[in-house]
């Protein structure tokens, strides 16, 4: 089993599709294992998108990703990194297939819905960024409720 990281992004609370988006991540078997909602601090978001300092959207993106609360997840699944990021769809919103979170949800590129880990190297950064190990919940995926 392997974990990811996914942050729904601001926009996605103010459009009341949080449910939507959480639907497609259990109908494709990923467990939730971690969940919490959070406003990202300017740190928080500048060291999760170091990559990107200096870049033209590198500004607007920390401050979209700071004007509201976030939804920050750990996700777990067989090969979760790539199908979760299968799921999610292509940066731009415009390319994105039909059919993929921002394929079917997306507007514009700097909110584009979910923002999903790139490499399991990076799926371990940025959940040790976002939660303490405390905070993450292990279940045998069998329904019991
Ligand atoms: P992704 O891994 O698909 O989230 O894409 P990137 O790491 O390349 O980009 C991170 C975030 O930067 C995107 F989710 C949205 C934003 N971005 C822009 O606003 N403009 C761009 O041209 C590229 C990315």
């Amino acid at each position: 089993m392997e974990r990811t990281l996914a942050l729904l992004k601001p926009g996605v609370l103010d459009r009341r599709i949080v449910g939507e988006v959480l639907t497609r991540f259990e109908r494709k078997g990923f467990e939730i294992i971690g969940m919490k909602l959070m406003h990202i601090s300017r740190s928080l978001a500048e060291t999760h998108y170091a990559e990107h300092q200096g870049k033209p959207f590198y500004e607007p993106l920390v401050a979209y990703m700071t004007s509201k609360p976030v939804v920050a997840m750990v996700l777990q699944r067989k090969d979760a990194v790539h199908v979760l990021r299968t799921i999610v769809g292509a940066t731009d919103p415009d390319s994105a297939q039909p059919g993929t979170i921002r394929g079917d949800y997306g507007v514009i590129t700097r909110e584009n819905i979910v923002h999903a880990s790139d490499s399991p190297e990076s799926a371990q950064r940025e959940i040790d960024l976002f939660f303490r190990e405390a905070e993450i919940f292990s279940w045998e995926g069998a329904a019991r409720a």
